[in-house]
């Protein structure tokens, strides 16, 4: 390589190389560092290439980016917050005629459509235009819930970069994210200075809404988290679940009545706004039209709905709710909407012109916009669900949008496949055995868990204490039996808490209260000798979250290399023979890379590849797995 370097050399090229060629151009030994960052590039290429495309991956639309120019002083939501506090803005949203709208496309939308992969280099590319052209949404929920870990596990890129770096180039829109109570972005409770921690530096990092939610609208469970958004001077929008049915006169669980008593004792907490979280898309029509409009009447502070599409309902939703006042919906760009995710924001702008609740959104803007999401959208299509339609069953089964468009693959990594109609009833008779429950992160799991744990050994709800009095319950379904995920409405069903428990005894106050609090400067000192980094309250909080998640993630860098700025459809499906990719390695330094040729098999199973990088050739051999 060195020899290559020096031949390439302008100065060599035109003849010109003196004896002092060498020692005063220094660049020329420039190589290893480089040269490693490439090989890394290329190994990685070669994996997909050999071991997932095998050579044919599929052709993809050159993603089509509006063109925009950024007006001098943008003024959006972001700056009322800013100027007029948490207090201005909620004047701001009261005195609005029109409807409000949170754009989900950035969170929501992927982690039902698309198991929450999406990049954050195809949020970059349209974020611009985003700020531009969506200068009037009211916010963008783009961070939270299953997108923290994902990004770490799946995608090996930081949570906190993605936040950050759309900050700076949407500075005029509302960010919004979802946590859950104690459970903050993960699955279990932590302990109470974590929770604080985390709030703190995620409005640090650029969060203005904090939508809390309890999986089991166990106010204490979201008390921490509330307590520290009102400090941070952001916006607290604490939420209800919805489950069931309020039209159903013989549903006596979550009437109208529990859901506004709930919604009056959230007030209480200080909070700015109420959200409605309908996370399984069972909010009918004229139910949210009754529970809009006494809510209404009940409390002062706004009203936010967030509902899903899996019904097939949710434009219907979203309509009725605005003719009862809410006072914000939230929509996905239509390209990303539907199903299991939101219901389509274009389609409710249009819906809403010329009426008095019209959003004044452009909707020649946002078809640009919506064009984008439907470019990228195939290169995730391996992510996506076999769901077609929407779906009426979803109301019987009371699945969350997310765990839905799952529940078929789940089942079948237990080989249970053909069992899946089998499992589909059982979650509705779990959920009858534990009274009733509001499923969502995480108890949605406990259902789900179990009941493909009693599909799989052919229990049912008779005979479940006999025959599984030694058998050990998945660990969700331990740990919402223990009270680790809060106490639900109406208590835990005595008799089987009993066998799964075998003897332990469960927790009756919050979690939280019996956490200790974690040692935040051991965990940085550990990270900084172990992985030779300088930790920062960020990385801390990552690890206090997901200890082996973050370290994979960490250990990843150091063996690949950052791979974050690497465009989609090349990070997923490798090149084709022939095609030629740029890759940026960092800010302007790109690589251009074709991939020349895929070698026959060795007798050791590798193959070789042929690149051009840049114009030099250069080859590597990938072990062929198949
Ligand atoms: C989450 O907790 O990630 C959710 O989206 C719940 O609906
Ligand atoms: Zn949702």
């Amino acid at each position: 390589p060195f020899l290559i370097n020096v031949l390439n050399h302008p100065d060599f090229l035109n003849g010109q190389c003196n004896t002092g060629f060498i020692t005063s151009n220094e660049e020329l030994f420039d190589i290893t560092a480089k040269k490693d960052i490439e090989l890394k590039v290329l190994n990685y290429i070669g994996e997909k290439v050999i071991n997932k495309t095998k050579g044919n991956k599929p052709e993809f639309d050159l993603p089509r980016i509006p063109t925009v120019e950024r007006p001098a002083q943008q003024r959006g939501t972001k700056q009322i917050l800013d100027e007029n506090g948490p207090e201005g803005l909620i004047k701001w949203i009261k005195d609005k005629k029109g409807l409000l709208i949170t754009d989900t496309t950035l969170r929501d939308a992927h982690q039902s459509l698309m198991a929450t992969r999406m990049r954050t280099t195809d949020m970059f590319d349209i974020s611009k235009a985003i700020s531009v052209m969506g200068n009037d949404i009211f916010s963008l929920e783009m961070w939270g819930g299953a997108t923290f870990d994902v990004a770490y596990r799946f995608l090996n890129e930081s949570p906190w970069e993605r936040l950050e770096i759309l900050r700076k180039k949407i500075p005029n829109i509302l960010f919004q994210m979802l946590i859950r109570g104690s459970n903050a972005v993960g699955y279990k409770n932590y302990p109470d200075n974590v929770v604080r921690e985390f709030v703190q530096q995620s409005a640090k990092s650029g969060i203005d809404i904090f939508r809390i939610f309890d999986s089991l609208n166990y106010l204490e469970g979201m008390k921490v988290a509330i307590d520290e958004v009102l400090k941070t001077g952001k916006v607290a929008e604490t939420c209800i679940c919805y489950t069931g049915d309020i039209l159903d006169k013989n549903k006596t669980k979550y009437t109208l009545d529990y859901y506004i008593e709930t919604a009056k004792e959230l007030e209480k907490t200080g909070a700015h706004i109420l959200g409605i979280k309908d996370m399984s898309s069972l909010l009918k029509p004229e139910a949210a039209y009754k529970l809009i409009n006494e809510l209404k009447k009940e409390i002062k502070i706004p009203i936010h709905l967030h509902t899903h599409d899996t019904s097939g309902n949710g434009i219907a939703t979203v309509l009725m709710a605005t003719l009862a006042g809410v006072d914000i919906v939230d929509a996905a760009f239509n390209s990303m909407s539907g199903l299991t995710s939101q219901p389509a924001l274009n389609s409710v702008v249009a819906a809403l012109e010329h009426t008095d609740r019209s959003t004044g959104l452009d909707l020649d803007n946002l078809q640009l916009i919506s064009d984008y999401w439907s470019d990228i959208r195939p290169i995730y299509s391996e992510f996506e669900s076999e769901l077609k339609s929407g779906t009426a069953e979803i109301y019987k089964y009371e699945i969350p949008g997310g765990q839905y468009s799952n529940l078929k693959p789940q089942v079948e990594s237990f080989g249970l496949g053909h069992r899946f109609g089998e499992v589909k009833e059982m979650y509705k008779t779990v959920n009858e055995m534990l009274g009733d429950i509001i499923k969502v992160t995480p108890t949605s799991k406990v259902v789900g868990d179990l009941a493909i744990f009693m599909v799989q050994n052919d229990l049912n709800k008779e005979n479940i204490y006999e025959k599984a009095k030694d058998m050990a319950f998945p660990d969700s379904v331990d740990s919402y039996f223990m009270g680790m995920m809060g106490q639900p409405t109406g208590g835990f069903p005595e008799k089987l808490q009993k066998l799964v428990l075998k003897g332990k005894e469960p927790i009756t106050c919050r979690a939280g209260e019996l956490l200790e609090d974690e040692d935040l400067s051991k965990i940085s000192k550990y990270l900084d000798e172990k992985y030779n980094i300088k930790s920062d309250m960020k990385d801390v909080l990552s690890y206090a979250l997901y200890p082996k998640v973050f370290e994979d993630y960490l250990k990843y860098k150091e063996e690949h290399g950052d791979l974050t700025r690497m465009k989609s459809d090349i990070f997923f499906h490798g090149l084709r023979e022939g095609e030629i990719g740029e890759v940026e390695i960092e800010d302007g330094k790109i690589l251009v890379i074709k991939l020349v040729e895929i070698g026959r098999i060795d007798d050791k199973g590798y193959r070789t590849l042929y690149f051009e990088v840049n114009d030099s050739r250069r080859s590597i051999k990938v072990l062929d797995k198949a």
